[in-house]
């Protein structure tokens, strides 16, 4: 594969790039180190926000919130309007950042950036359809309705993976709803939300928006603790791993403000021995070891007929063979890097402790590029056949490692599907449409998100998005998610000229 760019090159690129989208690059100083996955080296040096400041951040937010909750909510979508407008300018310059700080292939990287602006053109629709119901009164001369009001501050913490379209989904939504946001975005891709929050600021100033509706505070965790601990946020939007959320859902909780966790997957296709073997094959290839394993509804599991699982295994690995690994921005790649040491640690150990629990490593799983970019970590996709769901199995390994399980009965087979602890993305590959009903029906996948003929990952953003059980029971982006960051008022109108009391009580004096 091509050769891995270096730290001059890539600096250089980060930086110009983040100017061109309206981040001011002069002011990037401090003795905290910004980092590329793709050769391991720093790009930027910047300084963080101590926790103080999120006080001050989230009082600006609720100013903000009170001037914005009076806008009439078309024209809150008038400004997300300007805000896609703008990210399709800047589509490439965001994707460039995204292959950057996250390692994403181009393809990837821009497909990120269009579901912004897709979520935006979602959220701009929604700004005209708020809708409340009306519900027949039980008493005459009475209406009874409910109303969708502004929520208030909204705070959103997002992972490295997703560096720039989690927090836009839940921006584009929480500004037509009438809340501003307060952004805390991983450690790990400081430049990617700089230059989002710039872009999203240059339509808010156009729109003559409160400038405080967007804000973005660089920190480190007990940043991201002021926010979640915060009176003032009333909604704390947080993707991550299941572990931050357990953290975070109680310290919500705890003072009655709304979560919503979207958190980790181990997500499985079944492949039945009716399934178009061609199409599974190239799903699961994309699913598995597309992002270099490391969405969160990335493809873990793949849970095969006995009839199918052998020439379904033998066909990936050499699907696998055949995956270009390497520099992210370089035409042809599919697989980048891991984010860092910590995730190879990871997927060998997971390997390791899969083989020693009687797996077989049938493809990939070696570091490769290593002569050229030392400090960077390209893995091999790897793909274990293992013939029982053990202990490393239920757990999700943040990397590109498939464990593929056979099965012999279909509801066996639904059975492993649910037996983790995740619920995130599901998918099952099959011709035959009552395996196709089951999957998809209340005895079927217990997950979030359930498939045909189609992989785990790749969701478009109209669906509500989230997952149950360890995923936290979150749903973001499109369907109904928006009622997430509106509150819901009942309203009883008397035009009667008579009291009648509802349930028929007498209450006469
Ligand atoms: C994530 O990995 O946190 O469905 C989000 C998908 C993307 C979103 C993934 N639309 O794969």
């Amino acid at each position: 594969m091509s050769t891995i760019p270096s730290r001059s090159e890539l600096s250089e690129l980060a930086l110009d790039t983040a100017r061109r989208c309206g981040v001011d690059v002069g002011s990037l100083t401090g003795d905290v180190t910004a980092s590329s996955p793709v050769n391991g080296l720093p790009v930027a040096s910047l300084t963080w926000r101590d926790p103080a400041y999120v006080d001050e951040a989230v009082t600006r937010a609720g100013e903000a919130f009170r001037a914005w909750q009076r806008v009439p909510a078309p024209q809150r979508g008038a400004l997300v309007k300007r805000w896609a407008e703008l990210l399709t300018e800047h589509r490439d310059d965001l994707a460039t950042l995204v292959s950057i700080e996250a390692g994403k292939i181009t393809s990837e990287a821009r497909g990120e950036i269009q579901e912004m602006i897709d979520i935006c053109d979602f959220a701009v629709g929604l700004s005209r359809q708020l809708y409340g119901r009306t519900m027949p009164s039980e008493r005459p001369g009475h209406r009874l309705m409910e109303t969708w009001h502004p929520l208030g501050v909204v705070g959103v913490i997002s992972a490295f993976n997703f560096p720039a379209a989690v927090w836009s989904w839940n921006t584009a939504i929480a500004l037509v709803c009438g809340d501003p946001v307060v952004w805390k975005p991983s450690e790990l891709t400081p430049l990617t939300s700089l230059a989002c929050h710039a872009v999203l600021a240059q339509a808010i100033a156009e729109h003559g928006a409160p400038e405080a509706l967007s804000q973005v505070i660089l920190g480190g965790p007990e940043v991201g603790r002021a926010l979640v601990d915060h009176d003032g946020v009333a909604l704390l939007s947080a993707t991550g791993s299941t572990r931050m959320g357990r953290a975070v859902g109680p310290r919500v909780a705890e003072r009655f403000g709304r979560s919503l966790l979207e958190l980790g997957g181990n997500n499985a296709a079944v492949v039945t021995g009716s399934a178009d073997l061609d199409l599974a094959v190239r799903g699961i290839v994309f699913a598995a070891a597309g992002t270099a394993g490391q969405r969160c509804t990335t493809m873990r599991r793949v849970i095969a007929h006995t009839s199918v699982v052998d020439e379904l295994t033998d066909r990936l690995a050499a699907a696998y063979d055949r995956l270009p690994v390497g520099n992210p921005l370089a035409a042809g790649t599919l697989v980048g890097p891991l984010i860092g040491g910590a995730a190879y640690d990871a997927m060998t150990g997971a390997v390791a402790a899969a083989v020693g629990d009687g797996g077989v490593l049938v493809a990939g799983g070696g570091r490769v590029h290593e002569e050229l970019a030392p400090e960077a970590f390209y893995v091999r996709p790897a793909i274990v056949r293992t013939d029982r769901q053990t202990a490393v199995v239920a757990r999700e390994t943040f990397a590109p490692l498939l464990y593929v399980l056979p099965y012999d009965d279909f509801e066996a087979a639904i059975e492993l599907n649910n037996a983790v602890p995740q619920g995130l993305s599901s998918s099952v590959f099959t011709s035959d449409l009552a395996e196709a009903e089951l999957f998809l029906s209340a005895e079927g996948s217990d997950c979030g998100i359930a498939n045909v003929n189609i992989g785990t990952s790749g969701a478009e953003i109209g669906g509500a998005f989230g997952g149950e059980k360890q995923t936290g029971g979150g749903r973001e982006s499109g369907s109904d998610a928006w009622r997430a960051y509106m509150r819901r008022a009942t309203n009883t109108i008397n035009f009667s000229g008579e009291l009648p009391l509802a349930q028929g009580v007498d209450f006469t004096v």
